[in-house]
């Protein structure tokens, strides 16, 4: 008898040095025990210094990829990466309108956790409009969510009501990462409103550390994980914040400035969740 995987995929860019977009993924997805496959959207030249080059590959070829993946795989969840302009976006829109794939966890991938802008006005407007409405769970960072709901977030009450107002932009779940740029923060705290209409509060220990590239890819490529496994959304998402937290703690010596994460680590709570 052959082993069965469950089969998951992501869209999304290809960073040369391991540490974000398709290959982050990939390596969450085999840490977490199921079958990762991917869509190229573009292809980033980078290391832990920074980017310094990015191209994006042909939408006739993004369109060929997806239809290969169409024609021959049972994929039980997905999500996306970068997407860098309005026709990638606006073309992957029309490839899972009828939901081939199952799950979608959408990162909108907009703003870093530095504040930077990676997408130009256009390419925002398209995913917002087109995409959002099909996410059966955003992950948008802080900087994200304050510009997605045009709201201030300084304090708990800010979080529930910016989760609400992102609702209204389609997606059934939400979850709205927590800021951990001040050094003075003892936790990083995230707040996830469910589709049931049930919130909480997830934290864990801020670390101090430049190895935290790749952190939102992974972390949204873990719960894609969790969810073809069976996990109910509130526990692939407990897992996974536990994972990456464990990801940044386990601190792996590669790279000389902003290092990857730790994808060989386990999370010590998903044994006690059972669904
Ligand atoms: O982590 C965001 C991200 C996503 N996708 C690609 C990237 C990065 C950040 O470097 O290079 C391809």
């Amino acid at each position: 008898m052959m082993n069965e995987f469950k089969q998951v995929l992501t869209i999304a860019g290809s960073d040369s040095d391991g540490s974000a977009g398709a290959q982050a993924d990939l390596k969450t997805f085999m840490s977490r025990g199921v079958y990762g496959m991917s869509v190229l959207t573009a292809a980033v030249a980078g290391n832990s210094y920074g980017i310094h080059d990015s191209v994006n590959l042909p939408i006739d070829f993004i369109k060929n990829e997806i239809k290969d993946i169409k024609d021959d795989f049972k994929i039980s969840a997905f999500k996306n990466g970068m997407l860098s302009d309005s026709k990638i976006i606006h073309t992957i829109a029309e490839e899972i309108k009828d939901k081939p794939f199952g799950t979608f966890i959408l990162d909108p991938v907009i703003i870093t956790k530095h504040g930077a802008m990676l997408l130009e006005t256009e390419a925002y407007q398209t995913l917002i409009n087109e995409l959002f409405p099909f996410a059966d769970l955003i992950t948008p960072n802080f900087y994200e969510a304050k510009k997605l709901s045009g709201m201030e977030l300084n304090n708990k009450e800010d979080f529930a009501k910016a989760a609400l107002e992102l609702r209204k932009l389609g997606p059934k779940n939400i979850m709205i990462k927590g800021k951990h740029m001040d050094g003075s923060q003892d936790t990083v705290d995230d707040y996830v409103l469910l589709e049931s209409g049930k919130s909480f509060w997830i934290s864990e220990p801020f670390i101090d550390t430049e190895h935290i590239n790749g952190t939102g890819d992974t972390l949204s490529s873990c719960i894609v994980a969790e969810i073809a496994k069976g996990k109910s959304m509130e526990n692939a998402i407990k897992i996974s914040k536990n994972y990456t937290y464990n990801a940044i703690k386990n601190e792996i010596a590669v790279g000389h400035k902003y290092g990857p994460i730790n994808h060989f680590v386990d999370s010590t709570i998903s044994t006690d969740l059972q669904s």
